[in-house]
């Protein structure tokens, strides 16, 4: 299966890794590059020592490409952006926010962007800032979020822009990376799955968590702070979302609450205070697995749908 993003990111299969915060590092990346995908870093809310430790360790890992993804609201955004150019890092996605005023440097140093975008607006923005690609999110993913649903964005998003989309949100199998090529998509890109690769090194209550969660085991929290949040229900999303209802709490209160709770899932698998971020497509998830099987399992899967699509047309 090849599409226009294999031949643009040099990838032997069009699914690229999401970038999760806490998450994608060295291990995971270089693992699911190996695989013939693209691996991503996480750069997150992580200072630039620990962003460049991660780059090195997938260089040893991987000869392959891999990427690094720029979470814009980052205090440390400005440091990174300039560390992945003095890496010589090729590839960058972006989420939760606009990239804009660091794509002319980027561009110069040769590296090909590829921002998540949860509207048309923003992906043509992208497009005239001069992105390789635009991963088209839905609110069915992890983690922070737009509004509307893959199904609904994806082929809005290849109307309004001229370079590859690739589809993202509520993808976990390879049923959801046939629906993508068939709405127009060049790929997709995955998180959950990849939550439960053996070279993924989460905690192991995080992995059993996410095996575990049936199709309605998510839920969002966060709007009134302006940055919704889908992870698994637990007693902290429960108590978020409360203290969240309460109008005597302010903001400040309620992002106090939230930090480092994603941390405390991921590290300590801190099943009362962590926040376990996952997709809907969580339910899809049954087992751990390789990166390597996870991929070629989606990549055959879609295949043979693709492939049993013709008797409902003939
Ligand atoms: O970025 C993500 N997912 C993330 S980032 C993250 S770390 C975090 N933790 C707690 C609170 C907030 C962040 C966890 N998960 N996905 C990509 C994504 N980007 N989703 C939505 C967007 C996005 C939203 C608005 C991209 C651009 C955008 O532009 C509009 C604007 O006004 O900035």
């Amino acid at each position: 299966m090849n599409t226009i993003i294999c031949s643009m990111l040099g990838i032997k299969y069009p699914i690229i890794q999401g970038g999760m915060a806490w998450v994608a590092n060295a291990s995971l990346a270089g693992s699911v590059s190996n695989a013939g995908g693209l691996g991503i870093i996480a750069a997150a809310n992580a200072p630039v020592d620990f962003v460049r430790e991660e780059i090195r360790k997938t260089r040893e890992i991987t000869n392959r490409p891999f990427g690094v993804n720029i979470m814009l609201m980052s205090p440390f955004v400005d440091d990174i952006a300039r560390l992945v150019i003095e890496e010589k890092v090729k590839i960058l996605t972006t989420g939760a926010g606009l990239p804009s005023k660091y794509m002319k440097d980027w561009i110069e140093a040769g590296i090909k962007v590829v921002p998540v975008v949860p509207s048309c607006g923003i992906a043509k923005k992208m497009e005239r800032s001069g992105a390789s690609a635009v991963i088209a999110e839905g609110g069915e993913a992890g983690g922070h979020i737009g509004e509307l649903s893959t199904m609904a964005l994806v082929p809005q998003v290849c109307d309004a822009v001229d370079i590859p989309v690739i589809a993202a949100g509520g993808i976990g199998d390879g049923r959801g990376l046939a629906a993508a090529l068939m709405l127009g998509a060049a790929g997709v890109q995955m998180g959950t799955r990849f939550l439960v690769a053996k070279e993924c090194t989460i905690h192991q209550t995080y992995k059993d968590k996410i095996v575990a969660a049936k199709d309605i085991d998510t839920m969002t929290t966060g709007k009134r702070l302006g940055h919704p949040v889908r992870a698994l229900k637990t007693p902290f999303t429960r108590a978020f979302l409360k203290n969240e209802n309460d109008c005597f709490k302010t903001l400040e209160e309620l992002e106090a609450f939230g930090a480092g709770a994603l941390r405390k899932a991921v590290m300590e698998g801190d099943e009362r205070a962590g926040c376990f971020m996952a997709g809907q497509s969580c339910g899809l998830v049954k087992k751990e697995q390789t990166a390597k099987e996870i991929i070629e399992e989606v990549i055959d899967q879609a295949k043979i749908t693709l492939g049993g699509v013709e008797k409902w047309v003939r």
